[in-house]
C-alpha cells in the first residue's frame, strides 16, 4: 500500500493535498509547527520537527512511508537537505514540488540582493516607511537600519515587541491579493517593500501592488538549495506517483 509523506506549508502543497483526497490517497501533510493555526487539510496532518535527518528516518521507517514529498518553501532549505538525507539513507522515492522565482518585468523597481544581510544594507539612507513582508524570523535583523518606520506583516501577533522602534504590525496571513495589499501599501504610505524572491502565487500579490504604485523592492534572492528530483506542478507529481516504484500499490478506484 502506497503511503505518501507530503512536506507542507505552501500553497502548492495545499494544492496537492487536495488532490491527494480526491483519489483516496493514504498521505499525511506534515507541518514545522510555526505558526499558531496551520491551515486546515483534506488529509491527516502531522505537526512539528522531525528531530533532524535521523528523526525523519525514523519517521518514514516506522509509518511505511514509501513516497516522499518535500513541497517546503524555497527558504526552507534546511527542511530540503534533510528530505534528501533522508530519501538517501532510507531508499524512499524523494520528489520536490517547486515553484520558479519570479523574474522582474517591464515596470518593476527591484534590487536583487544575495541575502538577508544584504537586504539590511540596501536600506541605508534617510528614513522610510518599509513593508517587511518577511514574516517574524527576520525582523531583528533590520535593527541595523533603525531609522526607517517598519510595517511589520506577521501571521500571529508577536508574543513581545519586535526589536525596532518605529514599526507597525499588520497581523495578516496570505495567499494575498492585489487590491487588499495595494490598500495596505496605501494606508500605510509605504515607500519601499523588502521581499523574499518565494515564486508562486500567495506572495506575488504584493509585487504587482508596488509596481502599480512605481514603488521599489528589495527582492532577496533563494538560499542554494539541495540536489533533487523536482517537479513544478501537481500534474507532474501525481505522474511520478503513479510511475514510480511502488505504484503497483496504487489505490484502486473504488
Ligand atoms: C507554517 C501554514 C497554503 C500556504 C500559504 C506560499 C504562500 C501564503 C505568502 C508577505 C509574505 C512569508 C511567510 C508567506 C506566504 C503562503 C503559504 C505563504 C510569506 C503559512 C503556514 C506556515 C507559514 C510559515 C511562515 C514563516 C514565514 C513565511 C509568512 C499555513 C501561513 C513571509 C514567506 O511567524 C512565523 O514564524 C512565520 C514563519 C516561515 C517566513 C519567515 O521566515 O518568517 N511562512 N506560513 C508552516 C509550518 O508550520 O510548517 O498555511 O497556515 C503558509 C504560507 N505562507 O496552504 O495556502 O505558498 O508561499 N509565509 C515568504 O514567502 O516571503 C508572507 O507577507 O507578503
Ligand atoms: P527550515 O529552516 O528549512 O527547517 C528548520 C526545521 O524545521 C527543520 O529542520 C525541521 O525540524 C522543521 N521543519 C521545517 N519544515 C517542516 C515540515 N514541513 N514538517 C516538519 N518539520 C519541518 O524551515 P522554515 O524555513 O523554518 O520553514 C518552516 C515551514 O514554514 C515549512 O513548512 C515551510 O514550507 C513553511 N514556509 C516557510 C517559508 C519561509 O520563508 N522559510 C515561507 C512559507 C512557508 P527537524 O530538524 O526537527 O525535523
Amino acid at each position: 500500500m502506497r503511503k505518501i509523506l507530503l512536506l507542507g506549508g505552501t500553497s502548492e502543497a495545499s494544492a496537492l493535498a487536495g488532490c491527494l483526497a480526491e483519489r483516496g490517497e493514504n498521505a499525511v501533510l506534515s507541518y514545522a509547527g510555526r505558526v499558531s493555526q496551520p491551515k486546515a487539510q483534506p488529509i491527516p496532518v502531522r505537526i512539528g520537527g522531525f528531530g533532524g535527518v535521523p528523526g525523519l528516518v525514523r519517521y518514514l521507517q516506522e509509518h511505511h512511508v514509501t513516497h516522499l514529498v518535500d513541497a517546503t518553501h524555497p527558504f526552507a532549505t534546511q527542511m530540503s537537505r534533510h528530505a534528501v538525507e533522508a530519501a538517501q539513507q532510507t531508499g524512499i522515492a524523494l520528489l520536490a514540488l517547486t515553484r520558479p522565482p519570479w523574474r522582474a518585468g517591464p515596470g518593476d523597481r527591484w534590487q536583487a540582493v544575495p541575502d538577508m544581510a544584504a537586504a539590511v544594507a540596501a536600506l541605508a539612507g534617510p528614513p522610510k516607511r518599509v513593508l517587511l513582508a518577511l514574516g517574524r524570523l527576520h525582523c531583528a535583523e533590520f535593527a541595523a537600519q533603525p531609522q526607517h518606520h517598519y510595517i511589520l506583516r506577521l501571521v500571529d501577533a508577536p508574543i513581545e515587541p519586535p526589536a525596532l522602534p518605529h514599526h507597525t504590525v499588520v497581523v495578516s496571513r496570505g495567499p494575498f491579493g492585489v487590491s487588499g495589499d495595494l490598500a495596505l501599501m496605501r494606508r500605510q504610505g509605504v515607500d519601499i517593500v523588502v521581499a523574499k524572491n518565494a515564486g508562486g502565487v500567495g506572495a506575488e500579490a504584493k509585487l504587482h501592488a508596488a509596481r502599480s504604485l512605481g514603488l521599489p523592492v528589495v527582492m532577496v534572492e533563494r538560499p542554494p538549495i539541495a540536489h533533487r528530483r523536482e517537479a513544478s506542478s501537481v500534474a507532474q507529481v501525481l505522474e511520478w506517483l503513479d510511475h514510480s516504484p511502488g505504484a503497483r500499490d496504487a489505490v484502486r478506484g473504488v
